[in-house]
């Protein structure tokens, strides 16, 4: 059997144990487990210079960890630059706020240069190399220029967008042409493959392979990639075992104070520009104006870990939020009662997992996401005998598969306003119908089933030698 070599920006620390780790390091460690294997990634810490060998190494069982440094250059270039200033925001069609600077761009294929050329000691003949996200659009590209003949798979965890809007990234071209050196390319959804697919097709001369009759795999740079799409899942029977476990429920009850007299909204989300925390807030406040029988009985609980608070952009968010949030209490709120809280802080999974239990509506709203498995695991930690009502975002990958929720357009103020009244008011049947459909999708797609799949179809892909392709005109 094939061993796995997952490379991923950071890695996470397997001493912890899977119930501390979030989905993606939870299904990447269960797939190391079963099959052995190598986890490769930054160490998270700045050196006076980046490791061009692997600088730290720590094994537990069939899984060796295996990290780099980065200079402070690197991470300035890499980074913070061209991957979370220039391609986050463009991926997640937020063009306006996407800064880009060719030094960045070299400064991001010089990083997926030097993981190429760390890691290649480590690889096996037979090793499947499973790449993740968008900080590693390079790094098939670097290892075949290394000499790497194996199997390399990319997961894309974020949205991919139509063409037009990847365009506006000046280094376009040169990205496409290095995802191509992949031999497999897996999207959350199909709008996301179909933006990659319609780019290789329309302007690189790529073609479908004539050997899959799915049309999936295309012919483009004299190299063949298959692209699928994989939802990512959670792992629903250790999201409810963490939610209902009595001493976890007790603490969040007791987390909860005077909250848990009010009707519960609840949203999770790191403090990003993607997530629409600002609309969201406008939301509620809408709700509380178009609704007054909820004001004194309602409450609006944001749990929002702070992100890349190194970047300008999500300082800017930050400042936003705190203000606005003081402006929405201000304005609505009792002696005996404060509308919005609004927590810039992380909680551990333990008091997470119980805290959605406890919510009535989960309000998930992104103005774009990969998947989003705040949603997921909301619906996961639901008891299903009174389950929570999911307000979900139409521009989320989940939305895809869970569109039993309540959908909503985070731009459309009121219309998340009324869904808020009418997810608040909803009758015990029709949420306990609208649970049971969730949970039967999630239960099909879950965790375990996405890494299966990919690492399946990664296995049997045929390695990217050229074929004949069908001329797309
Ligand atoms: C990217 C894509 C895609 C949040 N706060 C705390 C905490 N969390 C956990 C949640 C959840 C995870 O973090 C967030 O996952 P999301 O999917 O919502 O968002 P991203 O971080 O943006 O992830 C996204 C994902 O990759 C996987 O493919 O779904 O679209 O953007 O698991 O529970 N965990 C703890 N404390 C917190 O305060 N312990």
């Amino acid at each position: 059997m094939s061993r796995l070599v997952v490379v991923s920006n950071r890695v996470a620390p397997i001493n912890e144990g899977q119930a501390s780790a979030g989905g993606l390091a939870a299904g990447v460690l269960d797939a190391l487990r079963q099959k052995g294997g190598v986890w490769f990634g930054w160490s998270g810490e700045i050196a006076a210079s980046t490791s061009t060998t692997i600088k730290a190494r720590q094994t537990n069982g069939a899984i060796t960890l295996c990290t780099v440094d980065l200079s402070r250059r690197d991470y300035d270039e890499f980074y913070r630059g061209f991957a979370n200033d220039t391609l986050w925001p463009v991926l997640h069609y937020q063009t306006s706020l996407s800064r880009f600077d060719w030094n960045e761009f070299a400064g991001y294929r010089r990083v997926n240069e030097i993981f190429a050329r760390a890691l290649l000691p480590e690889i096996e003949p037979d090793d499947l190399i499973w790449a993740h996200d968008y900080h590693m659009l390079c790094l098939a590209e670097s290892l075949r220029e290394a000499g790497c003949a194996n199997r390399i798979g990319l997961f894309v965890h974020t949205p991919f967008p139509a063409p037009p809007v990847f365009m506006t990234i000046p280094a376009h071209a040169e990205l496409i042409q290095a995802m191509c050196q992949y031999d497999l390319i897996g999207f959350q959804t199909e709008t996301d493959r179909e933006g990659f697919s319609d780019y290789v097709l329309r302007h690189c001369d790529g073609t479908r392979s004539l050997d899959d009759p799915t049309g999936q795999t295309l012919h483009a740079y004299s190299r063949m990639v298959r692209t699928g799409v994989y939802p990512i899942g959670v792992n629903v029977d250790e999201v409810r075992a963490q939610a209902s476990a009595p001493t976890n429920q007790r603490n969040a009850v007791r987390l909860m104070g005077d909250l848990r007299h009010s009707q519960l909204i609840l949203s999770v989300d790191r403090l990003d520009y993607s997530k629409g925390l600002k609309q969201r807030f406008h939301a509620f406040e809408q709700f509380l104006e178009d609704v007054p029988a909820a004001r004194g009985g309602v409450a609006f609980l944001q749990i929002a870990p702070p992100s890349r608070g190194d970047i300008q952009t999500y300082r800017e968010i930050r400042r936003e939020l705190e203000a606005e949030a003081g402006r929405i209490n201000g304005r609505f709120a009792e002696i005996d009662w404060m509308p919005l809280r609004y927590l810039n802080r992380s909680f551990p999974r333990s008091a997470l997992m119980p805290l959605y239990a406890l919510a009535d509506v989960g309000l998930v709203t992104p103005l774009r996401d990969g998947m989003n498995l705040v949603a997921k695991e909301y619906v996961a930690a639901q008891n299903p005998e009174d389950p929570g009502v999911l307000v979900l975002s139409q521009f989320a990958g989940a939305a895809c598969e869970l569109d039993a929720a309540l959908l909503i357009n985070p731009y459309d103020t009121v219309g998340v306003a009324m869904t808020l009244d009418r997810g608040l008011s909803m009758r015990l049947e029709e949420r306990q119908e609208r649970h049971a459909a969730m949970m039967a999708v999630m239960r099909r797609n879950s965790l375990d089933a996405w890494r299966d799949r990919f690492t399946g179809d990664l296995a049997a892909a045929r390695l990217g030698s050229p074929s004949a392709g069908i001329p797309t005109g």
